[in-house]
This record gives C-alpha cells, structure tokens and sequence, in this order.
C-alpha cells in the first residue's frame, strides 16, 4: 500500500515550516530562486497500517549547488486516508561542492519518531567529499496518534564499531522493541561468554571460524529461515564461504566480512623508512628492521593469537593455516623479535590512536582502519592512514549474526537479523563502518567510494591470496595461548 507524500520547499536557512506552504496535493515550487529544482512525489510503504519508509528522489544540478552552495529545507507532510498528518520538521540538507546531481531521502518512521537519512546515489558520488558529515541528518519529530511501544526487548552483542549510529534507534523505531545494546572486541571473549551459558544475549556476532567450534559446542539455535525474507539478498558465493564453517548456513548470515592487514600513517612511515617503505609487505611489521624505525612513533597489534601468529608464519613462508606445534613456535618467535618495539596489544584502541596520530602502525581490521582514515579526515588533523592487505597474503574472515540457544528473545532476534539483512540498513551499515557486506541488494546503496576501494572489496588477483581462517582444536588453542601469554608478557 502507498500513501501519498506531498513536499514543499524552503531555501537556504532553517526557517520554522508553516502548514500554508504546502497546497493541499500539491508541491508547491520553491519561491526563492536560490532553491534547488523539482522535488518528486515519492512513495511511502506502509506496514500493518504504519508508514515505515518513504522514498523520494530530487534532482539538483551543479550550477544550482554552486549557487544556494549550503542546502535548502524540506516540509514533509503525509497524507493518509485523506488528511495530512503534519510533520512540522525542516531539514537541512548541505550540498558538497562537485558533481552531485541526484540525492535519495529515505524516512523511517514509528508514531513517536520520524528519522531522516540522506545520500546520494553511488554514480553521482563524489570521491573524497565527506558526504556522511555533509549528508547524514537524523532528524526527530513528534507526531500523534502514538501507539505506546510494546515492552519487548532484545540484548545485542556485538563488535565495537561494527553498525551505524543510528541502525539501533531505526530497529527500534521500526519494531517497538528496546534494544540493549553491548559491544566486545575479541572472539575469546564472547566466547567465554557463550560457553559459561545463560549470557543473556538474543543476537550475537562471532567470527566464523570461533562459531564453528561453538555450534559444535551447542551455543547456537538453528536459524528460522522462514522469519528470514531478507536472506534472499544475499550473495550465495560469500554464504557458501561462511557455510564451511556452518554447513547451510544454518546457524548464522554474514553481518560483514574483511581482510586483517596493515594499518598505519602514511607520512611518519615515509618519514622513517623513506620512500622505499615496504607498506605492501608484512615486512614492514616483522622486520625487525622496520618494526626497530617505527617504534618512536607506535606500533600496535591485534591482541588476537589467532590473527598474528598465522600473519607471521605467512611472512616466514609457512602455511598461515598450520596448526602444527613447530610452525606456531617459529610464528611466536618471529613476533618476539619485535616485541620490544610493540607499544601496545589490544583490538579496538588503535582506531582512535591510528587517527589522532597517536600510533602509526597497526595490524588491524580493514574497516577498523577505514575508520581511522575516515576520522582523521573529519577531524582535518593531517593524519593519512593507508591500509594495505599485504602481498604476502592476509586472513579474510566473515562476521556472522547468530542467536545463542539460550537466547530469551529468539523471535525478536530473528526481526533483528532480517532487519540487518534489509539491503538500505546494511548500506548504511556498511557506508559508515567501512566493512564489506555480502548483500548484493544493498550495493546500489553503498558509497562508490567504499565499493571502488581495493581494500575493502580486494579484486580477484588479491582475493586469490588471502587465507581463511583455520578453526583450532584444545590441544592448538592451549598452545596459541601459552605462545601468546609469553609474547605479551616479554616472557
Ligand atoms: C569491528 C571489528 C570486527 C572485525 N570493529 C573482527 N572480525
């Protein structure tokens, strides 16, 4: 079912709407001639009598941006069986300077809450523009005919930095349900967790390989897949990838997958090593060399055994996939040599510090890294991080939603998986955590600049390189902890 949506314009400032600039069933055009051009009709799609969406497109023209440069104001008013509900909200939209010409509104929206978010098309994107600054606009207006949200409630544990900022207030406003909301950085952790039982959670986030090992311990219920519609967006190559850990994917869908590679800042290598700076290489980390010349300016890694010890036996030329005792021991040794010149092991701080220029090599997650990039660039601090995945090769891993047996809220669970299977939520998701998702219906969605990056979405010849995590036995864990206790502890 549509509603129909009518819109009125107003330029330049954020001037409060009053109901009469907008004709009843009519757009009326903007009467500053600074205004951008024509807004469209758009759709609405109405679940169980509740908009939840509205779609409209609006075409602006470079000379237009040029001229109004810093946006224009939209009145919303929805028209349902024939009487406006009044949205009294204007929204600024700021334009980048460039070679915009078409953006897309999407409106999410429950009885209490109206949230707006803005982006452009990927064709018309224009790399290098900060657009999630410029363009994200959330928005909040009240509304009546209020249904009081249901008590139900659902508990997500996730990885730190791992949604969009508003994915959760957009679940919520689409469901009723209150999520608690937690966050981790390490599968040890959550598996800790997960095996001590009655964790409490409904959702939870474990890396591939760790899952395999926990569905064999019966942490996971079996996903519904009848309450899965959105499963059908996804890309069938990278879920039979995922389903080597979970034969049919039974217990879990891809929330994102990356590569774990080189983090660091682009000038202080250049500045230390020279031009010649072997970024491409796991070189430029265990070479002793290197690790010896970066060491004033900080270097960190993954506190994560199973993500360094393979890297190091990839740059030694052993199998990064080995669990064999001798290959582990060589990894280990290797990683001692530049331990001395490791400032700090942990998996989620390097974000900041790789930003803030605070640490200038890292091994870290590839949208991790992203971020970094993202926030010094925001922050206009000077500070270029690269990433590279290295020549060498490097671990790609997948991220999967699944729900623990003991989960008190399988079916809210359940919405909350197919939610982040909805093609514009996991856009979102994936144009502000920088990770690659595996859902082919959102890719129209996602910023050109995220797809076109050969670190996030590696072409075939890089692909080819990359490792996949091996899934260790007690006997391989007992000792990936006692090498990774000594490495920590300069033991
Ligand atoms: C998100 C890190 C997830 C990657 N911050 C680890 N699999």
């Amino acid at each position: 079912m549509n509603a129909h949506i009518f819109f009125g314009q107003q330029s330049q400032k954020n001037l409060p709407c009053m109901p009469s600039d907008c004709d009843k069933g009519t757009c009326i055009a903007a009467k500053n001639p600074d205004c951008p051009r024509d807004i469209d009709t758009a759709t609405a799609r109405v679940t169980q009598g509740r908009i939840t969406t509205i779609f409209f497109t609006a075409a602006y023209f470079l000379e237009d941006v040029e001229k109004s440069t810093v946006g224009f104001s939209v009145i919303v008013r929805i028209l349902v069986k024939g009487t406006f509900i009044p949205l009294r909200q204007c929204f600024i939209l700021r334009f980048p300077t460039g070679n915009l010409s078409e953006i897309t509104c999407i409106l999410y929206q429950n009885p209490k809450c109206l949230s707006v978010k803005v982006k452009s098309t990927p064709k018309t994107y224009h790399r290098g523009i900060k657009m999630k600054k410029m363009l994200a606009i959330t928005a909040f207006a009240s509304i009546s005919s209020g249904a009081a949200l249901a008590e139900e409630v659902l508990h997500v544990y996730n990885w730190s930095d791992y949604i969009a900022e508003d994915t959760i207030a957009l679940f919520e406003n689409a469901t009723g349900i209150k999520v608690t909301y937690d966050v981790y950085d390490s599968n040890e952790i959550l598996e800790a967790k997960l095996l001590a039982g009655n964790s409490g959670y409904d959702v939870v986030v474990p890396t591939a390989d760790f899952m395999q090992r926990q569905i064999a311990a019966g942490v996971y219920a079996e996903l519904d897949k009848s309450k899965l519609p959105n499963l059908k967006h996804m890309d069938p190559a990278l879920m039979a990838a995922a389903a080597q850990f979970d034969p049919d994917n039974a217990h879990g869908t891809i929330h994102m997958w990356g590569t774990t590679g080189l983090g660091y800042n682009i000038d202080k290598v250049q500045e230390r090593l020279g031009d010649d700076a072997p970024t491409d290489s796991w070189a430029l980390l265990f070479d002793p060399a290197n690790a010896e010349k970066l060491q004033d300016c900080g270097i960190a890694l993954l506190d994560a055994p199973v993500e360094v010890l393979p890297a190091a036996m990839n740059y030694l030329g052993l199998n990064p996939q080995s669990t064999n005792k001798d290959d582990l021991e060589k990894g280990a040794e290797l990683v001692n040599t530049i331990r001395p010149f490791v400032r700090y092991f942990h998996s989620s701080q390097y974000i900041s510090d790789l930003a803030n220029g605070d640490i200038c090599l890292t091994m870290g997650w590839s949208g991790d890294v992203f971020q970094a990039r993202d926030r010094a660039s925001e922050a206009e601090n000077g500070v270029e991080v690269g990433y590279s995945i290295p020549k060498e090769g490097a671990l790609q891993w997948f991220d999967m939603l699944a729900i623990p047996v003991d989960a008190p809220n399988k079916d809210a669970a359940h919405k909350f998986i197919n939610f982040m299977m909805d093609p514009q939520i996991t856009a979102n998701n994936t144009n502000y955590v920088w990770y690659a998702n595996a859902n082919l219906a959102s890719f129209l969605m996602v910023d050109a600049e995220i797809t076109g990056d050969s670190g996030i979405f590696p072409p075939d010849e890089v692909k080819a390189r990359l490792w996949s995590a091996t899934v260790y036995n007690k006997k391989t864990d007992r000792i990936m902890t006692r090498l990774w206790t000594g490495i920590k502890t300069g033991q």
